[in-house]
């Protein structure tokens, strides 16, 4: 209240401004822009509270407060107003791009290029598509791969994803190293090898970036922002972002999830209320064929940890009603082989801390999908030449996964009961896993 009337001053001071300024503030609402990415801008001139809240009114979102400037990310729209209230906003210098030391991670941009590439080049494996779009509107990248890639054929169907959360980077380093480890080095010429054979007998999902938005404002400084959520502006006027891996339908709004929008592990306002949720949700929904839900076992990758999630999340109890105990058996048997190839930690997702609304949880407890959550590395921000072996000590978990996809209750003996021999293989020989 007492403030109120220093910021109608500062209001008419400014109104005043820009009327000697010479353009005319208009005073009918202009139609709203296309919507498109926020750019980041340097607003000078700015040395008070309320020019700062008269620059963050517009819907700005203010970045960075310097003595006598500020950084915002704004709208074609935001960007016109805060001019129109005098103030000189110049684009901020300085190219989107990870620090010289960490070049080798993709940005948005970079990911986008090399994907249409790896597509471009194997045309018969991999099938590139979009399974929506960011809040801020960047495509989903979502690539298929398989044989006969443009037909839906009956195949265990297997799904990794990648960048739940922004400062997680080496997750999308991690499916980009799956797409390759799939396709490249195949040669027709020579006797199918297990990968090809896993390739050609399965159909692999990979969901590469689910929070570009949040993962460009995290490299857009040149200093890593040590960034959570998307960036989606929330209710209270003030803070942006939802925790994705807190947004999924699932006994959303239980334990370890935060109502306050301003939180770390911010729910959202409702159920798969962030856009990027809602993709990944209806992909996955649309894998439902006659009854039947395709997809069969899945990874979401993160950091940090060095673990091997399984549900649930949402309660320390190993078998609640909610999961069958032949399926519990499944996750530890499972969780526990592909820990034996990478040297993780295999535990219930719980053991770590509870959690409500995240991906595994959602998967498994709406549509039975074997889900797990790794966590890579031993920091959010590995050096760019840590890629290689980090992503490399994957590479038979993934195997070992896919492999697996074929009969998830073999892990436990139980195909006979489980598994109708199909028209795929249950388990492919993998000599490298030391397969039986
Ligand atoms: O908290 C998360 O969303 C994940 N960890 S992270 O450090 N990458 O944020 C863990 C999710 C797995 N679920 C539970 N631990 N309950
Ligand atoms: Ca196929
Ligand atoms: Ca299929
Ligand atoms: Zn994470």
């Amino acid at each position: 209240m007492s403030h109120w009337p220093h910021a109608l001053l500062l209001l008419v001071a400014l109104i005043v401004g820009a009327l000697a300024a010479g353009p005319a503030l208009t005073t009918a609402q202009p139609p709203s822009p296309p919507p498109g990415p926020p750019v980041r801008y340097r607003v000078v001139g700015v040395i008070t509270r309320e020019q700062r809240s008269a620059i963050a009114a517009t819907g700005a979102a203010i970045d960075a407060i310097g003595p006598d400037a500020v950084a915002i990310t704004a709208t074609p729209d935001e960007r016109r107003r805060i001019a129109a209230l005098g103030f000189a906003v110049q684009p901020l210098a300085g190219p989107l791009d990870f620090p010289p030391a960490d070049a080798a991670y993709h940005t948005y941009a970079e990911l986008s290029a090399e994907l249409q590439a790896v597509a471009a080049a194997h045309p018969d494996r991999v099938r590139l598509f979009s399974i929506g779009r960011s809040y801020e509107g960047r495509e989903l990248w979502a690539a298929k791969v398989s044989d006969n890639v443009q037909t839906d054929e009956d195949e265990p169907e297997a799904l990794f994803v990648g960048h739940y959360h922004a400062r997680e980077h080496l997750s999308v380093e991690m499916l980009l190293a799956i797409l390759h480890m799939l396709v490249d080095g195949d040669d027709p010429a020579r006797p199918k090898d297990p990968i090809n054979r896993l390739v050609d007998t399965r159909e692999i999902y990979l969901i590469f970036d689910l929070n570009p938005d949040g993962g460009e404002y995290d490299i857009a400084t040149g200093v890593y922002q040590y960034w959570r959520k998307n960036r989606q502006p929330n209710s209270d006027g003030v803070s942006i972002g939802t925790d994705l891996n807190r947004n999924h339908s699932y006994r959303w709004g239980g334990s370890g999830a935060s109502d306050d929008p301003g939180s770390e592990t911010y729910r959202g306002p409702a159920p798969a209320s962030a856009p990027e949720v809602a993709a990944i949700e209806s992909f996955v929904n649309n894998r439902v064929i006659d009854g039947v839900q395709q997809i069969r076992v899945a990874i979401t990758f993160h950091t940090y940890g060095e673990l091997i999630l399984w549900p649930y999340g949402y309660t320390y109890d190993d078998v609640p009603d909610d999961m069958q105990a032949d399926d519990h058996a499944v996750f530890v048997a499972l969780g526990q082989a592909m820990a034996a190839t990478n040297g993780y930690t295999p535990q219930q997702a719980s053991d770590l801390y509870l959690t409500s609304g995240d991906f595994t949880d959602w998967a498994y407890g709406v549509h039975r999908i074997f889900a797990y959550t790794f966590e890579m590395g031993t920091n959010f921000y590995p050096p760019g030449a840590a890629i290689p072996a980090e992503t490399a000590r994957n590479r038979a978990a993934v195997l070992a996964l896919l492999d697996y996809a074929g009969c998830p209750y073999a892990t436990i003996g139980k195909a006979v009961i489980y598994c109708a021999e199909g028209s795929a293989p249950q388990r492919i020989w993998l000599p490298f896993l030391g397969g039986s």
